[in-house]
């Protein structure tokens, strides 16, 4: 029953609104398992998966990978957690294909608690990337780049927020404040949702 599902907190947001930071301090502070389908995409393409050029080429193109992908990695990620883990499951899904494929594979074995959402304006969040890019090592920190994430987001992402809107179970918060009031807006919010 769903008692034993394990809880999970999808965290959504653009390019560089704080979902990786965000995530972090939850999982240190309050015991979640972070996984960043990002992250887990990254580290298949450097384990030198037969996916890898396929993985690198979305990444840098700001596209989003196909489902069975990153769905396979966070499966896995989840299902070599410790048991009765609560769960960040940070940028997934993205779109109305992950949702999918999320439901059909997840549906009976995870419950989705509440979705974060962190909001934040474009010139912000382009700010934040380029300056991360002179030393992050990603091949999608920079401009172009930077624009396309962004443009995927709107068009992709936007709609499966609004979606999970709909069912009430979306606290916002303005991402564009400094790390520590975020992440206070952050705890407001997931307990507004959860209690
Ligand atoms: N920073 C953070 N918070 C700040 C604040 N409040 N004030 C000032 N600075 C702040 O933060 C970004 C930068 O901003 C950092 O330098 C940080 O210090 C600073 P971060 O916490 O890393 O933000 P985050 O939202 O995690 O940004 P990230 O770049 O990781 O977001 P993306 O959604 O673009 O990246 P992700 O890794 O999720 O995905 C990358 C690509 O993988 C996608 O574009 C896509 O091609 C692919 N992908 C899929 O195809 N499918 C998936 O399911 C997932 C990813
Ligand atoms: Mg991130």
């Amino acid at each position: 029953g769903a008692a034993s599902k394990p809880p999970v907190v999808f965290v959504l947001g653009g390019p560089g609104s704080g979902k990786g930071t965000q995530c972090e301090r939850l999982a240190k502070e309050y015991g979640y398992v972070h996984l960043s389908a990002g992250e887990l995409l990254r580290q298949e393409r450097a384990s030198g998966s037969s996916d890898g050029q396929l993985i690198d080429d979305y990444i840098a193109e700001g596209r989003i990978v196909p489902v069975a992908i990153s769905l396979a990695l966070l499966r896995k990620a989840m299902e070599t957690s410790e048991p009765h883990s609560r769960f960040l499951i940070d940028g997934f899904p993205r779109n109305r294909d992950n949702m999918e494929g999320w439901d059909e594979a997840m549906g009976d074995v995870a419950d989705i608690r509440s979705v974060l959402f962190l909001y934040c304006p474009e010139d912000v969040l382009e700010k934040r990337l380029l300056s991360r890019g002179k030393s992050s090592g990603r091949t999608d920190d920079n401009a172009e780049t930077a624009k396309r994430r962004f443009q995927t987001y709107v068009e992709m992402t936007l709609p499966v927020v609004e979606e999970f809107q709909q069912k009430g179970i979306v606290p916002r918060v303005d991402g564009n404040q400094d790390i520590e009031s975020v992440f206070r807006d952050v705890l407001l919010g997931l307990k507004s949702v959860h209690e």
